[in-house]
């Protein structure tokens, strides 16, 4: 998958490519990553991007030119990339959408200030807007960043042999168990026995209860869509919980 990034901040995804599954799917050729400097598609001696709102108000607006004809020069390339804003306003980024995109062969994200992007962009130069949550960032790229690892996370070959983001998570739909490693005794806290002693499914069994019980306490919200067996919703009920009253 070919990545490109439009941005006037280059030099923010430097450091994050370098670390993590982004540098180890760079590296392994699984992905390729290109940031596009927006100035570089300005024409005037300022390389100006942005300018004051019609109609008044505070903070300032990117113009359209640049952004038109950057997105226009990556959309030539074969096959065209879906083309993607960053912007509160959009599409809540989850797993669905992430792995939606990870079969994509190109993609290119539009990072915008939060203050705005002349409204031409969104209706004749981009295909999609999306959000990474019900905050406001002062800038795309952060959000790009965030979108560009957990897209990357579901394109196969990514994580390593036997992890996969289709165990993660809210993709198997409830909150993962807990996990511990060594000491068995930390400042007097304590590994529960049952994952010291070596019997497998007794293992599988706490692991799905706590599982159940995290997403009850936490996320009940998430039990309405997970797939529960019959010894899951036993185990749910004795902590409380009522399908009907869920929500
Ligand atoms: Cl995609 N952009 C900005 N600027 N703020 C955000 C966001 C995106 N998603 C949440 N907050």
């Amino acid at each position: 998958m070919i990545i490109e990034v439009i941005t006037i901040f280059p030099d923010f995804f430097d450091s994050p490519l370098r670390a993590g599954v982004l540098r180890r799917a760079v590296d392994a050729g699984i992905i390729e990553f290109r940031t596009v400097n927006l100035r570089d598609y300005t024409s005037d001696r300022h390389r100006t991007t942005d300018d004051r709102p019609f109609g008044g108000g505070e903070g300032m607006v990117m113009i359209p030119e640049p952004i038109f004809k950057a997105v226009d020069d990556l959309r030539r390339a074969s096959p065209p990339p879906e083309v993607i804003m960053l912007t509160p306003r959009g599409e809540r980024l989850d797993n669905r959408i992430a792995r939606e995109l990870a079969n994509k062969k190109r993609l290119v994200f539009l990072c915008g200030r939060y203050e705005g992007i002349d409204e031409r962009v969104a209706s004749g130069c981009i295909d999609r807007e999306l959000s990474i949550g019900d905050y406001v960032l002062s800038g795309g790229e952060t959000a790009a960043l965030v979108a560009m690892e957990v897209i990357t996370r579901f394109i196969p070959g990514v994580l390593g042999c036997g992890t996969s983001a289709e165990n993660d998570s809210f993709t198997t739909g409830l909150i993962e168990h807990p996990q511990y490693t060594r000491p068995r005794e930390f400042r007097g806290m304590k590994v529960p026995d049952v994952l010291l002693n070596g019997n497998h499914r007794d293992i599988a069994t706490w692991r799905r209860q706590q599982s159940l019980r995290l997403t009850y306490e936490r996320r009940p919200d998430l039990l309405e869509k997970a797939e529960l067996d019959r010894d899951d919703m036993e185990f749910l009920k004795r902590l409380g919980y009522r399908p009907e009253a869920a929500g």
